[in-house]
């Protein structure tokens, strides 16, 4: 089995120095431009991260590695999955762990429990097995595209990238310890430190939700282990949901009685309580709400004259349809769809241009999800640079 994860593979992949981190010179490396909103999108790509290559380059420490949109780009066929080692990469924390010794790894969980438990990677991989195709999206991803600009990470569209995880059920390690009476919530955490007072990174569901088939804790990634910087040796997996909830190099799951008030449930990742999540630029005092389930999404890969071709992901459920209009939107044609990997799975699309008169064409893209759901021609706004689902464009040139 691909994923086995024994201790050889911990130390091949412990490798990761803080030496390591640094980047190469700028002069020394490709450039790409993401396109943000105030024009500083030029960043270099990087070779120097363990497990990762061709990165666009956002921060250092904590790392920060967007993924390049020619690395999503591929033939209908092609199956729409981001290679491990051009997946991006988020930490909130610059203290992330380095190594880790799978022998000695374990997953604690308790809180309301019936009995403290603590497993070890062998054990959870004694247990029924299953596999989902996800995408795992940054609430952030396209922050940079936002007009007016917010604080945070400049994303272009790239912090996002499309797996099979392989793992557990949740709900299978819950019942190993067993669900106290009055258990509301799941609070999961990981190995990486928070600074002197800051609070621990640590993300809580709903039991409900957290009981579901679909929300695992996954050791495999495409076939192999998971890389240390997407969270070796457990990620949780929320289908469907921003990422902020996919809890990297989980170490720690706790049942409460009462909600999670922890600063990463109460104060950050709240999105404005409107339907749309957006609110006026500038805009204070709203109610707000924690971020959740992802909206649908189209994205160009590559566009030539003759054709445009890219990826899209339903949010939480699959992709009904896509289109695309060369008419500045007044009319929209259904594009080829590639296989279907799921609902929760990006799905590959291409639309033959040829015919496209001479001069500069904006091509569009929208697509719908199998609940309806669609995309709007006009951004919305928030002062966190959330959620991001508006039609993206593309410009071809037929000379
Ligand atoms: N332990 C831990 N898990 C985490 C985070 C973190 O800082 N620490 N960041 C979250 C956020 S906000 C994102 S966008 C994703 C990024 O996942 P990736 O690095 O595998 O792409 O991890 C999530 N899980
Ligand atoms: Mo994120």
């Amino acid at each position: 089995m691909a994923e086995r994860i024994d201790r050889r593979a911990a130390l091949a992949l412990g490798g990761l120095g803080v030496g390591a981190l640094a980047s190469a010179p700028l002069w020394a490396q490709a450039m790409v431009d993401l396109g943000l909103s105030d024009g500083t999108g030029q960043r270099p790509l990087s070779d120097a991260f363990p497990g990762k290559k061709g990165m666009v380059l956002q921060r250092s420490r904590a790392p920060l590695l967007e993924t390049p949109m020619a690395a999503f780009d591929g033939a209908l066929g092609d199956d729409p999955f981001t290679p491990n080692d051009r997946f991006y990469v988020r930490w909130h924390y610059a203290d992330i762990p380095l190594s880790v010794d799978a022998a000695a790894f374990r997953l604690r969980i308790g809180g309301a429990v019936k009995r403290a438990t603590a497993l070890s990677l062998t054990d959870i991989q004694a247990m029924p097995r299953v596999e989902v195709a996800a995408v795992n999206q940054c609430s952030g991803n396209s922050r940079g595209l936002f007009a007016p600009r917010v604080p945070g990470a400049q994303w272009g569209n790239g912090a996002m990238g499309n797996a099979r995880w392989t793992g557990v059920r949740l709900r299978d390690l819950l019942d190993r310890a067993g669900v106290a009476p009055g258990v509301v919530q799941v609070k999961l955490s990981g190995l990486d430190q928070a600074p002197g007072e800051a609070p621990h990174f640590a993300k809580s569901l709903a039991l409900d939700h957290a009981r579901t088939d679909e929300v695992i804790v996954a050791y495999g990634m495409n076939g192999a282990a998971l890389p240390l910087l997407n969270g070796f040796p457990l990620r949780l997996i929320v289908p469907g949901y921003y990422s902020t909830y996919w809890i990297k190099a989980l170490d720690s799951i706790e049942l409460l009685t009462a909600p999670d008030t922890g600063y990463w449930m109460e104060k950050a990742y709240r999105i404005p309580a409107t339907a749309d999540a957006g609110v006026q630029p500038g805009a204070k005092d709203f109610a707000t709400v924690p971020i959740g389930r992802m909206p649908p999404r189209a994205f160009f890969t590559r566009t030539t004259p003759q054709q445009a071709r890219g990826i899209a992901l339903g949010g939480d459920a699959g992709v009904a349809k896509v289109e695309v209009s060369v008419d500045g939107g007044q009319s929209w044609k259904a594009a080829q769809l590639g296989p279907d990997h799921g609902p929760y799975s990006f799905r590959r699309w291409a639309m033959p241009l040829a015919g496209l008169p001479r001069g500069s064409h904006e091509i569009a893209v929208r697509t719908v999800n199998t609940r309806g759901a669609g995309q709007k021609a006009t951004p919305i706004w928030n002062p966190g640079g959330y959620m991001r689902s508006s039609i993206e464009t593309a410009r071809v040139v037929v000379a």
